[in-house]
């Protein structure tokens, strides 16, 4: 079964990782290096079974870096509410204010002047991918262009995107996790993709991640006219939090079901036509959640 591989991931951070200090002081259960292969030809999406994965909320947030957008007022317009509590944590350093995430939140959204003032995350993914600033002033659209080069050039070995923008990392709420997206067309006719990601949240961010770039993957598919091939994802930095351990332990006791299937129910123009409504995920079946704390 294709999450065996998660799971036995999963099993190697708790058996051998090491045990460090991280950023957040949390603390984590670390391992470096990592690789996991899903074949998607055969219309399965990585949506992991061993608990309920919110599926939508990723797609979500993919269809959200592809408007080359970077505040969260346009997450919280689609009610979602992951990346509230880093802009959350500097208003409250900033003001001093014990605002809660719900009225915080409720501000955001009602006050555009609010939200424009600390809604913003800096110029994280959805700049660099859409509006790369280059030195000489002019914007690059990277997902425009790999799109236009897989078209055009399918041999090519040069078909990626990336968004370890360098001087811009300083402005950033969070640098980039997920950096590199590599794409490669087999002679078959399938596009296959290759994703880094530095680091990654074994708990609560990778199946997330597994499912915004498996959805990302099948857009790119469809607009360049190809069949989906694998989608291999590369780990750096993969950690279990240390107030993750016991349900990662309940995770990986539990026996996968069968991956859900993945149809878009339309080919728009481009790759900025999707919406959420686009991608119909049927057949999944999940043991239930596991709640767990994000580290900021
Ligand atoms: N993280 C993920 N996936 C993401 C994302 C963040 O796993 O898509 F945005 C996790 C990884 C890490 C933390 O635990 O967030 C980022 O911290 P750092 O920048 O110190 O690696």
């Amino acid at each position: 079964h294709p999450e065996a591989q998660y799971l036995d991931l999963i099993e190697r951070i708790l058996g051998t990782g090491d045990r460090r200090v991280d950023r957040t002081g949390v603390g984590t259960m670390s391992v470096f290096g990592a690789m996991l292969r899903f074949d998607l030809s055969d219309g399965t999406i990585p949506v992991l079974t061993t608990k309920k994965v919110y599926w939508k909320t990723a797609i979500k947030e993919m269809l959200w870096f592809l408007t080359g957008g970077t505040n969260i007022r346009q997450l919280l317009q689609e009610n979602v509410r992951i990346w509230t509590d880093w802009p959350l944590a500097r208003y409250r350093r900033e003001t001093g204010e014990a605002i809660s995430q719900a009225d915080f939140e409720a501000r955001v959204l009602a006050d555009e002047a609010f939200a424009a003032r600390w809604g913003e995350l800096g110029p994280v993914y959805g700049k660099q991918w859409r509006r790369w600033l280059g030195a000489d002033g002019r914007e690059h659209d990277q997902i425009t262009e790999v799109i236009r080069l897989i078209r055009d050039n399918p041999g090519s070995r040069r078909m990626l995107f990336h968004g370890w923008n360098v001087p811009e990392l300083p402005g950033m709420a969070l640098p980039p996790c997920h950096m590199v997206y590599q794409f490669h067309v087999h002679s078959s006719g399938r596009l296959n993709m290759l994703m880094f990601q530095r680091s990654g949240d074994a708990l609560l961010g990778l199946p997330f991640n597994f499912v915004g770039a498996a959805a990302l993957q099948a857009m790119v598919a469809q607009q360049t006219g190809l069949a989906l091939g694998e989608f291999i994802w590369m780990g750096g930095d993969v950690h279990l939090y240390l107030n993750h351990l016991d349900q990662a332990r309940t995770q990986a006791g539990r026996e996968p079901k069968p991956l859900p299937k993945l149809t878009l129910g339309r080919r728009p123009e481009t790759i900025d036509g999707y919406r959420i409504e686009d991608f119909e995920v049927t057949g999944y079946e999940s043991h239930p959640a596991i709640v767990a704390d994000v580290a900021v």
